[in-house]
């Protein structure tokens, strides 16, 4: 391949212009255009069984170097674009970053298709095409605002494949378009994401932010992502989405089987359906409402289908496990009520325990428990979290069905979360021990051999400062605020929640500040780094990025204070953002409470830039634990059994935690006259009620601890060499969690494609 004369050629066609004369956006456009040719022309891969991962997110991320990577021209287009002056990370900034996805499951499902491709297994994905994906964050009076975030543009990775399927949205009939964004393979060939958008969606009905007529469903079905579900007009959009995601993935599976020449009562032989979380679980009624058209008896799809389809569980949150009132699914989809209720009344002949039904006395309908039934796979996605749901959460199911669960850690590609984000330590670790770990992470653990090698653990932590002094270049360049390379950034990265307790972060960077005031100044100045959404509707999570917001305020304007602590919170945290943060950070925050993250991935992305994690044993934090041992991680607070008998017994008491003399003033501070005077009282009033009465996630049970744990980690990094041989440690253990080896393992033990 010749590039700079493909390049030539793409610019004199599209615009007239030479490499050196042609703008950023124009090469943007002509370097993507060929990627997106060369992936079009290349074999797509097949085998006689199929998958399908069905999402309703996928959070894929700027896709340019990514393909570039893939396709093997990155360094070709990377070394062509310096001989004209230009860095390639210049062309990526003309590239729009699509939003969707939420987090970690969406996330996941990118990381999951990269390596489906990568291991030359025949897989697509199935998700919906979301004009304005999220949302884009924005501060404004120390306050998240939530911005449309429209993301399409005439250049982009969609191909409209001229493929329609009618779906039936409540009593109208729509035609959904698909369109394809093509999935290297790093070894050659490529899959599919196939995303479904309706074309009567119309943007001039949203107003104010992301506000628009919620009841207007031809007008607003993909408009974004997980719109606002804090009423009903909101929830049952939600369902109508769902509904559309998997009638179109129904048809295209039955399309396809049939173009592959197999018969509908082959389907179980020939393709396998991955449920991501319950969001597109009504692809089960669904499949069996058409086999039964195609001339299946009942009797003969269910059968069929429970051999078809796999469902992944992302949370034991019970607010998060989705039930729908039988009237949304008789207003959005009412062709697979009738199935709903056949499903629900074979359960009920066979099983009498009132907690395994699918409708419940209410007439409400537990997704999950379709899944369960008729499904052939249920797992977990890290082992505590898999243990959890077989002893507690999921019981009466594993007992009624052990040989479905099963455990699948997490896992993230190691192509974007190193090759890609990281470029310098992987050029290092490939100077260290060879090339091998691109194909075969273990080999990671081959840097073991260097733990005591000073000339390596120096160029380590070189390596290190320069990532966190091009990180403050850029926070000074997109934010203007500037930070101290030479202090510990300390990072906190993932959506906001309760759970994941922020505000516990928080209730440590006030402790700091209190603690300069009074003379005691750390050995090293502290760069605390936030980035997170909090959902629109989530009003106690917005009332913590205020509280952060206001401490950063606080922070920088108190001479005393700001040379020992900055606090920085990154606006509108994303996948690319993510991946300028995480090559920089000294100490990963994995602070859940415990049984509370089912898995967590950045914790893993974290470890595998060299970051040590600070976390308690709460989902893959306890294998990370397993894998550097004790001395090469940071571990408090309470476990999760310990956590469950306390829900249980019903006994937490966070008043008379506040009231503890360590933690009183902490706690006292959110409605103190100083926050109060630079933020919004009734914000901080509500937030500090919140933590003092209910405090449901258990912040201030471990926050002793956490304060304690915390303060000695950060005095061991003051023995650099100690700390670059911890971090080594953890690059060297990162393996694992390639999602290269999930893959490999849910083909293994689930789809045997
Ligand atoms: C969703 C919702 C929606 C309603 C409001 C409360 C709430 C709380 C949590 C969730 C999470 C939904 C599922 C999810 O995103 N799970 C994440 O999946 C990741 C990939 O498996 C995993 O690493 C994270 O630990 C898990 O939280």
């Amino acid at each position: 391949m010749n590039l700079q004369k493909r390049m030539d050629t793409a610019l004199s066609s599209c615009c007239g212009k030479t490499l050196a004369q042609a703008s950023r956006a124009e090469i943007y456009a002509a370097l993507m255009t060929l990627v997106k040719e060369e992936m079009r022309s290349r074999e797509k891969i097949t085998g006689e069984r199929k998958l399908y991962y069905v999402s309703a997110e996928f959070l894929m991320g700027k896709l340019l170097s990514n393909n570039l990577i893939n396709l093997g021209w990155f360094d070709e287009a990377k070394a062509l674009l310096a001989q004209h002056g230009i860095a390639l990370e210049e062309i990526e900034e003309e590239e729009n970053e699509p939003s969707l996805g939420n987090g970690g499951l969406g996330r996941l499902a990118a990381c999951f298709l990269d390596s489906i491709a990568a291991l030359g297994l025949c897989g697509d994905g199935a998700g919906i095409c979301y004009h304005d994906g999220l949302f884009h964050q924005r501060f404004k009076d120390h306050k998240q605002v939530e911005e449309r975030d429209p993301w399409i543009t005439k250049e982009s990775w969609l191909t409209d494949t001229g493929i329609r399927f009618p779906v039936t949205l409540g009593e109208k009939q729509v035609e959904a378009v698909m369109y394809d964004v093509d999935v290297p393979g790093v070894q050659g060939g490529r899959n599919t994401l196939h995303l479904f958008d309706l074309p009567t969606v119309d943007e001039s009905i949203i107003r104010e932010g992301i506000d628009f007529d919620k009841t207007d469903i031809e007008r607003n079905l993909t408009l974004f992502l997980y719109p606002d579900d804090s009423d009903d007009a909101g929830r049952l959009l939600r369902v109508y989405q769902q509904y559309f995601l998997v009638s179109c993935t129904a048809q295209l599976i039955l399309r396809e089987l049939e173009e592959r020449g197999y018969a509908p009562r082959d389907l179980h032989k020939h393709v396998v359906v991955q449920i991501n979380d319950t969001h597109p679980t009504m692809i089960i009624p669904e499949l069996i409402r058409l086999l039964v058209a195609k001339g299946l008896t009942m009797d003969e799809a269910v059968a069929e289908v429970q051999q078809t389809c796999a469902y992944t569980n992302h949370t034991i949150l019970a607010e998060a496990l989705e039930k729908w009132p039988m009237a949304f699914l008789e207003k959005a989809a009412p062709a697979i009520v009738p199935v709903i209720r056949e499903l629900d009344k074979r359960i009920r002949a066979q099983y009498p325990d009132a907690g395994v039904q699918i409708i419940d006395e209410h007439n409400v309908v537990h997704m999950a428990h379709i899944d369960i039934h008729y499904g052939f796979s249920v797992n977990g996605v890290a082992a505590l979290h898999t243990q959890i749901l077989q002893k507690s959460e999921l019981k009466a199911f594993a007992d009624l069905y052990p040989g479905k669960f099963n455990n699948k850690t997490n896992g993230i590609t190691l192509r974007r979360w190193l090759l890609h984000c990281n470029a310098p330590l992987a050029a290092y670790i490939e100077e260290l021990i060879g090339p091998g770990f691109r194909a075969h992470p273990m080999e990671l653990q081959k840097l073991i051999a260097f733990e005591n090698d000073g000339a390596v653990l120096r160029r380590l932590l070189k390596i290190k400062a320069q990532a966190k002094r091009d990180l403050a270049a850029y926070l000074e360049k997109t934010q203007g605020v500037q930070i101290a390379p030479d202090s510990i950034y300390d990072v906190q990265i993932k959506r906001l929640h309760e759970y994941k307790r922020q505000q516990m972060n928080a209730l440590y960077a006030i402790g700091k500040i209190l603690e300069i005031r009074a003379g005691h100044v750390p050995a090293r100045p502290i760069t605390m780094i936030f980035g997170a959404k909090a959902a629109p509707a989530y009003t106690i999570a917005k009332d913590i990025i205020h509280l952060i917001l206001c401490l950063a305020d606080l922070v920088e304007h108190d001479p005393q204070v700001a040379p020992h602590l900055r606090i920085v919170m990154v606006e509108n945290y994303n996948v690319t953002k993510a991946g300028k943060i995480i090559p920089a950070c000294d100490v990963s925050e994995q602070i859940s409470l415990a049984s509370k993250e089912a898995s967590g991935t950045g914790n893993m992305k974290l470890m595998l830039s060299g970051a040590v994690t600070l976390g308690t044993l709460d989902g893959a934090n306890v294998e990370i634990r397993d894998l550097v041992g004790e001395e090469n991680i940071a571990i408090f607070g309470r476990h999760s059994d310990e956590v469950i008998a306390l829900y249980n017994a019903g006994t937490y008491d966070p008043q008379a935690l506040a009231k503890d003399p360590q933690i009183a003033p902490l706690v006292s501070f959110i409605v103190g006259p100083e926050l109060m005077a630079i933020g919004d009282p009734a914000c901080l009033n509500r937030l500090h009620h919140e933590m003092v009465t209910k405090d449901w996630f258990m912040a201030l049970l471990d926050l002793k601890d956490y304060i304690h744990t915390k303060d000695a980690l950060f005095a061991r990094y003051e023995d650099s060499t100690a700390w670059a041989k911890m971090s080594l440690h953890n690059i060297a253990k990162a393996g694992y969690f390639s999602s290269d080896r999930t893959i490999a393992e849910y083909n293994r033990d689930i789809w045997k494609l």
